[in-house]
């Protein structure tokens, strides 16, 4: 990906999503760089498939499921409800393939388990999933679900460790979901046990 066609996806961004949305973009797209850098993933990749993370966030739900169908796209019973929150990632690896151009299926699997995160990711998943976490304008989007109070140790920990992370990561959404009543998908929980496990095992 050339930096020209970089700056004419941010330009796309900036049309296609709200305001807050687009900065918590540009946020996510250049921790993900920071993050590629530390843990030597292709950084041009970080910067593309951060960028586009998010471009069906702003699609209505019903538009987001006739994309997901038009494209054959494979969907858990809790990303076709309605107002799922987890739609949006499935689409936008979608719409970033036949709307923006994205060939890399690397890229385009960073974007689609954004959301539930899935086993065996690529770094460059990994790195996208926790990009999305831990940007610096996480703790003021109106309805985060990032803990604030354990966002200081996540960014620090994302440094130095992503499978750690991963796993605290996946604990403190899990415990959101459940405070908040949220149904949790099978691959939100299939990540965080193998996840935790990964990291259990890394340290004996
Ligand atoms: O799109 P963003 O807000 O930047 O972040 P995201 O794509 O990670 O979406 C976050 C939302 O998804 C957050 O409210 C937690 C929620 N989520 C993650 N896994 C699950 C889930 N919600 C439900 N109901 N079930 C899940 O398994
Ligand atoms: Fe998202
Ligand atoms: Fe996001």
């Amino acid at each position: 990906m050339k930096a020209t066609n970089l700056a004419k996806l941010r330009k796309e961004m900036e049309q296609a999503l709200e305001r807050k949305r687009y900065e918590h973009t540009l946020g996510v797209a250049y921790t993900a760089a920071n993050l590629a850098m530390v843990h030597g993933v292709d950084v041009e990749k970080a910067l593309t498939a951060g960028m586009l993370h998010d471009c069906a966030k702003c699609i209505s739900h019903h538009k987001q499921l006739t994309i997901c169908r038009k494209h054959k796209m494979m969907l858990s019973e809790i990303e076709s409800e309605n107002h799922s929150p987890l739609l949006h990632a499935k689409a936008g690896s979608c719409l970033a393939r036949k709307k923006y151009g994205i060939t890399d299926e690397e890229i385009l699997q960073a974007i689609s388990y954004h959301t539930t995160g899935r086993p065996h990711m690529s770094p460059l998943e990994k790195i996208i999933y926790i990009a999305d976490y831990i940007e610096p304008g996480r703790e003021r989007a109106k309805r985060s679900y990032a803990d604030v109070q354990n966002l200081q140790e996540v960014r620090k920990m994302a440094y130095q460790d992503l499978d750690k992370t991963l796993c605290k990561i996946l604990s403190d959404t899990l415990d959101y979901l459940s405070r908040k009543g949220g149904k949790i998908d099978s691959m939100t929980r299939d990540t965080y046990e193998y996840y935790c496990q990964t990291y259990q095992g890394n340290r004996e």
